[in-house]
């Protein structure tokens, strides 16, 4: 009699984070695959684009000249999704009708003033830059009294939504803690007084001993495809240790996520030979306040890309109307990154 496992029959899986459920559908990775597979060599981009908005010197869309920047340049965002000066309000119709104002800042964050280059192109201690700047930001927006909670996140490749290959990542903060962070609060804040530990600390330990969804590590950070993952390649970094913001981070801890931000994007380019598009973004705690024993510090990266440059998974039909569905199973996606090299193209 057929006995039930993980890689071969249907199953759910929860995310202990979110309280969400995906389902796995293993065995179909069985089936023969009849789409094509394309291999697009990534452009070669030059070091300094006349008509980017974001290298320097160049004027940008509202004729703000960037200056002749060497290392991390950070601006408010010409565009700005939320305001710091909206005025507050509320707005409620019986129970059905019902809006809030809500104050922030968007702020654009260039990582070096070379157009061509990636993280996973980027020198170890440019990436460290990049993380001190994260930093900084997160200390400075966190510090405003009407900004409760800091999002800093990247969005990489036109297939993500990037408008601008030069490398940058934003920085949304607002007044309210958004929806994801706010789900992530509470099952980790339930967690923690459930059993008296952190729900990321205990993940992060147990995935450091069982191996198989681990992708790579160091002295400080573990990068895995978590039990739970929705997009095939998705990963998070989570710290070792126990902290809630990159404020608790050692200089050497920060070091040591600057060499797994680098090693993580190399594996990811090397996948299917192109410069790989995601979106990542930090989880930090809410700046309102509060002691919140509950965070843990971790990235997220969500990568489209399926089987090729060109062939990416769609959230459509099932998992617009009932929930996220893959084939690929999380070890399958991490033995796959794990065998990957460090060294970009090689
Ligand atoms: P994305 O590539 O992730 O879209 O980020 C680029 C941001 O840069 C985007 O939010 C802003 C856009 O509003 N921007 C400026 O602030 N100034 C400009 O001159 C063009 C784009
Ligand atoms: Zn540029």
């Amino acid at each position: 009699m057929a006995v039930f496992n993980l890689e071969e029959y249907p199953h759910r899986r929860f995310n202990p984070l979110t309280g969400e459920w995906i389902l796995v559908s293993p065995h179909r990775t069985k089936r023969p695959w009849q789409g094509q597979v394309e291999r697009v060599p990534p452009e070669q981009l030059p070091s300094y684009d006349p008509t980017c908005y974001l290298c320097p010197g160049n004027e940008r869309a509202r004729g703000v000249r960037n200056p002749n920047y060497e290392k991390t340049f950070v601006f408010d965002n010409d565009f700005a999704a939320l305001l710091a000066d909206a005025p507050s309000g509320r707005i409620q119709v019986g129970d059905l009708l019902i809006a809030e104002s809500e104050r922030g800042i968007c702020r654009v964050v260039c990582f070096s003033p070379n157009h061509s280059l990636t993280l996973s192109q980027m020198p170890v201690e440019d990436i460290r830059g990049v993380v001190d700047t994260w930093l900084e930001e997160y200390e400075t927006l966190g510090a405003l009294p009407f900004i409760n909670y800091v999002q800093i996140f990247e969005n990489r490749g036109a297939i993500m939504g990037s408008s601008n290959p030069h490398p940058h990542s934003q920085i949304w903060c607002n007044e309210r803690i958004p929806q994801q962070p706010a789900l992530e609060q509470y099952h980790q804040a339930h967690y923690l007084a459930q059993k008296g530990s952190c729900l990321l600390c205990d993940y992060a330990a147990l995935e450091a001993a069982r191996g198989e969804r681990l992708v790579c590590e160091n002295s400080s950070f573990i990068a895995l495809v978590p039990f739970w993952a929705v997009w095939p390649f998705e990963t998070m970094i989570l710290s070792r240790r126990h902290a809630g913001s990159l404020a608790d981070f050692s200089e050497a801890e920060r070091d040591a996520l600057a060499d797994i931000l680098r090693r993580l994007t190399i594996r990811y380019d090397n996948l299917f030979e192109v410069s790989f598009p995601y979106t990542m973004g930090l989880h930090q705690c809410p700046t309102d306040g509060a002691p919140h024993p509950e965070w843990h510090f971790h990235v997220h990266f969500y990568p489209p890309l399926l089987r090729s440059a060109t062939v990416k998974k769609f959230m459509v039909g099932y998992e617009m109307l009932a929930n996220p569905q893959r084939d690929l199973t999380p070890e399958s996606a991490a033995e796959r990154l794990r065998a990957l090299s460090e060294v970009r193209f090689a």
